[in-house]
């Protein structure tokens, strides 16, 4: 995850004057890097190795996530979790921490990973399976990209490079 922020700093930054061609590759680039990304994250959401997700990976996660047990994930909680090992990876974690906390109480529980379930079974047929896990997530981080790597540019401190 790291190596990839870094990647999209360094062409961010060295892009800005070259050609309309090279923005193109560059964007491509992106587009793969995101593809990976999500790749990593959907391997890591299907705990149960059975090629969906499903409500016992969303358990999984949400009871590794709760680490006082209070069967909610508030976001202190979600933040330094997801960070743990990429304090860069803040804004991207209180981005998905919005997302979701749906009913937006400040705190993850059950009835908003119902709901946020739902939102991600886009053909409603009760199941997300890897394509609807994977076409959703892209959008989700290439937004959240974009707004990180924007943040990065326009403050003294560049929060990606850790
Ligand atoms: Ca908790
Ligand atoms: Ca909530
Ligand atoms: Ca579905």
């Amino acid at each position: 995850m790291m190596f990839f922020l870094a990647v999209l700093f360094i062409c961010y930054t060295t892009c800005a004057s070259q050609t309309t061609h090279s923005v193109n590759a560059q964007l491509a680039k992106f587009r793969s890097l995101v593809a990976q990304e999500v790749d990593v994250l959907f391997t890591r959401a299907d705990a149960n190795h059975n090629h969906g997700f499903d409500v016992d990976d969303m358990n999984s996660i949400f009871t590794d996530y709760d680490k006082d047990n209070n069967s909610a994930v508030c976001e202190t909680e979600w933040v330094s979790q997801f960070t743990h090992n990429a304090p860069g990876l803040n804004l991207v974690a209180k981005g998905l921490f919005l997302e979701l906390d749906m009913d937006r109480s400040g705190c993850i529980t059950q009835g908003d990973l119902q709901l946020y379930y739902n939102k991600i079974d886009t053909n409603h047929d009760h199941n997300v399976d890897e394509a609807e896990f994977k076409a959703y997530f892209t959008e989700v981080l290439t937004i959240l990209y974009v707004i990180a790597i924007e943040t990065s540019r326009t403050t003294t401190a560049l929060p990606l490079v850790s």
